[in-house]
């Protein structure tokens, strides 16, 4: 999969992607992550990005030259254009999903007040927002959506089992998971789980799920 983002801090990006799947993932091949600096894509000495809302209105917003030309410069037939604000529709598993099938995603991370609204009509496929707050700019919803879709490509998880059996993946939250010491600190395991009788302990982490579901998301039921 190839992803390129566009960001005015191309510097946030270096950490959190060289690190554990991410980094994985990138040494073989199974993404290619690119990130472009929007200045590059001015002309006048000032390399200016943004300018006043007409109409009047506090802040400033990102211009249009500059984003279409690097799409125009980025996308290809088959890429997807994301825009990250949070005027988008909310982003989840299902969400990451899909995209973890698509070719080429160019994500276009705002700044400012936000876009020009000519972007939004005439470059995105898409609008995505990682959740109902301001953010100071695109660059971790950027991130996230990465995280999020890199570790649903082939191969990027070492056991592929442990992305179907997750939160999400069946629309419920996670059963309690348990692992050694069978007793901590007077903490004992559920019997069922040391019982090593799958159909019961399959039985009772679907009970767990829907139960823990129920109480903290019951609007996934
Ligand atoms: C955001 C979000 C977000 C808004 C103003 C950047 C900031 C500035 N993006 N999900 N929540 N963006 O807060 O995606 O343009």
């Amino acid at each position: 999969m190839k992803i390129d983002v566009l960001t005015l801090f191309p510097g946030m990006f270096a950490g959190p992607l060289d690190e554990s799947i991410i980094k994985r993932a990138r040494a073989a091949g199974l993404l290619d992550l690119k990130i472009h600096y929007l200045r590059d894509y001015t002309h006048d000495r000032h390399k200016t990005v943004d300018d006043r809302p007409f109409g009047g209105g506090p802040g400033m917003l990102l211009k249009p030259e500059p984003i279409f030309e690097a799409v125009e410069d980025l996308a290809r037939e088959d890429t997807r254009v994301v825009l990250l604000s949070p005027a988008g529709r909310t982003f989840n598993q299902a969400i990451a999903v899909k995209l973890a099938q698509v070719e080429h995603l160019l994500l276009v991370s705002g700044h400012y007040e936000g876009f020009d609204e000519r972007v939004r009509e005439r470059l995105a496929d898409d609008e995505l927002s990682i959740g109902d707050y301001v953010l100071t700019n695109g660059a971790l919803p950027a991130m996230v959506i990465i995280d999020a879709v890199t570790r649903l490509l082939p191969g990027a998880l070492g056991d592929e089992t442990s992305a179907h059996e997750e939160s999400f993946s069946h629309g419920l939250l996670e059963y309690p998971q348990y692992t050694r010491p069978a007793e901590f600190r007077g903490m004992k395991v559920p019997d069922v789980l040391l019982s090593g009788n799958h159909a019961e302990i399959a039985k009772w982490r679907a009970e767990q799920a829907r139960r823990r579901t129920q109480e903290r998301r019951p609007d996934l039921l």
